[in-house]
């Protein structure tokens, strides 16, 4: 298939505002150029994405969803690099087979039954605003196969939502993460420092546990890290840096175990494979994408949400984890191989389903 793909206009490819999203486009852009199709991507100027012709496009970068209110009216800010990004696509569709749409906005959506190509939806985030959800919604109700997400926790918060919704979790590439059996003792959190992520939880299991606490990811607020520090004065925290992917696997190999302390739904958790891939166990809340990825007392343990003697105590329980089941959990069940084949069959599903 001849396959055009949409990239997030929050921000250039390679610059981490995209978060998730870069890394699942780029897994995705190498899966199925790896399975005989040609990928070309469309994505705001100054994206990087090696080994792949990107149509650099230029406009005002999107709001991201996150910082919308959840009543607030879909806008598309003026020049918008979203609006120009599909034009070019509109410009274009005769080259493609089906356009693959990676943003979280209401154009791309309104646009599927607008083009003579098939335009497919992968939602790359729960249900944030009352505009995208009703939008989501819709198009899956009107459009067959039109939209893929990552977990069944992450549909599931659209109420309303179509069952045809393809669920194809998510994938890494094994080679980029070295397995560690061995402990530094510490306990590892990654991901954006903000208040969604629940850090002040895994500051409160550092102090009741006495491990130090490593935290890999943007800080995006550090003044809240600073409060959840001042919270727990006795607790061990460093705050390791933004870091590539390859450093974080050689890094967070190292911990005893990963945190997800998540108070939000997270759609997937690429941070609960890439540990499982180091040898990590993981302990996280059910809650969301992770719990549906760590199996509870061979890959980590699941504990009641927001519930803090049951962290402790599975963080004093970790030892019982076969550090080398959890990566061969990985190979098995996401792999970039398999993520790439599910979406494939999405693909060709959505593209026969008329
Ligand atoms: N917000 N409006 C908008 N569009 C996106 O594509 C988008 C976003 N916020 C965050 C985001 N994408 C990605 O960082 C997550 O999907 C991972």
């Amino acid at each position: 298939m001849r396959i055009a793909f949409a990239s997030t206009p929050v921000g250039p490819l390679g610059s981490g505002v995209g978060g998730g999203v870069e890394l699942t486009l780029e897994i995705l852009a190498a899966g199925l150029q790896k399975l005989g199709h040609s990928i070309e991507i469309y994505a705001p100027s100054g994206s990087v994405l090696g080994g792949f012709f990107v149509n650099q496009i230029g406009g005002t970068l999107q709001t991201p969803a996150q910082d919308v209110d959840r009543g607030e009216p879909i806008a598309i800010t003026k020049g918008s690099v979203l609006e120009n990004i599909w034009d070019q696509i509109r410009r274009d569709q005769e080259k493609f087979d089906v356009v693959l749409n990676f943003a979280y906005d209401a154009l791309p959506m309104r646009l599927t039954s607008l083009l003579r190509a098939r335009v497919v939806h992968l939602v790359s985030m729960g249900s944030l605003t009352d505009a995208m959800d009703e939008i989501i919604v819709e198009t899956s109700i009107r459009h067959k196969n039109a939209i893929a997400m990552h977990s069944r926790a992450q549909a599931q918060s659209f109420s309303g939502l179509s069952p045809d919704v393809r669920i194809v979790g998510s994938g890494v590439v094994l080679d980029n993460y070295r397995f560690n059996g061995a402990v530094d003792g510490a306990l590892g959190f990654v991901g954006r420092v903000s208040p969604e992520k629940g850090v002040e939880d895994a500051v409160a299991i550092a102090e009741s546990t006495g491990l130090p606490l490593k935290i890999w990811g943007l800080l995006q607020d550090a003044e809240y890290l600073q409060r959840a520090k001042s919270l727990h004065p006795r607790a061990k925290v460093s705050h390791e840096g933004f870091v590539t992917s390859e450093q974080l696997g050689r890094e967070l190999g190292q911990c005893r175990a990963l945190l997800v302390t998540s108070k939000w739904i997270e759609a997937f958790g690429n941070v609960v494979i890439e540990a499982l891939a180091c040898g990590v166990p993981v302990i996280t809340y059910r809650r969301g994408g992770p719990a549906e990825i760590v199996v509870d007392g061979h890959t980590g343990f699941i504990v009641e949400p927001d519930n803090m003697g049951q962290m402790a105590e599975a963080v004093r329980q970790i030892g019982r984890i076969d550090r080398s089941e959890c990566r061969a959990y990985v190979a098995s069940n996401f792999s970039a191989e398999s993520f790439a084949r599910k979406v494939e069959n999405w693909l060709h599903e959505a593209l026969t389903a008329g």
